[in-house]
């Protein structure tokens, strides 16, 4: 399976107007078609990950670099949305996990009593390879657990 030919696939599913980008109304359609919430959020986070010009379109180049990151963001899947957006929400520096500064953030913005001792505590039980960080994997552990609670 190659990227180019999944980046291909996913210009193609995406660019309704047919100019070979991407830019922020077609995504917003994309992710409203598949039951996203926070879209415009989940948008601006995508763009501000893949759009390395900062023309506002993904261009060829960028979505072949960003392929396996868009498919997953874009994903049918609840978990992947919900991933999505809480790395919309959470992730400040852009690099796409979440240290136990921007988990305090995120879970003092949202009304928790007692963050950073919560974001210690998601930590300890959801970094499993102990390098500090939500990364993807974990992330979906995470969102996970809470959907289930
Ligand atoms: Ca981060
Ligand atoms: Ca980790």
């Amino acid at each position: 399976m190659g990227r180019l030919r999944d980046s291909i696939k996913f210009l193609d599913s995406c660019d309704f107007s047919g100019d070979k980008a991407i830019d922020k109304q077609e995504l917003s359609r994309v992710l409203r078609e598949k039951k996203c919430e926070n879209v415009d959020l989940v948008v601006e986070y995508i763009f501000k990950l893949c759009d390395k010009n900062g023309d506002n379109k993904l261009i060829a180049s960028e979505i072949q670099k960003n392929v396996s990151r868009l498919k997953q963001y874009t994903s049918n899947e609840d978990i992947a949305k919900k991933c999505a957006i809480l790395l919309a929400k959470a992730d400040s520096n852009g690099d796409q996990k979440l240290n136990e500064k921007e988990l305090e953030k995120y879970l003092s913005e949202n009304g928790e009593d007692f963050p950073s001792l919560e974001a210690f505590v998601i930590l300890d039980e959801f970094d499993v390879n102990k390098n500090g960080f939500l990364e993807m994997g974990e992330l979906r552990k995470y969102v996970k657990g809470k959907v289930e609670q």
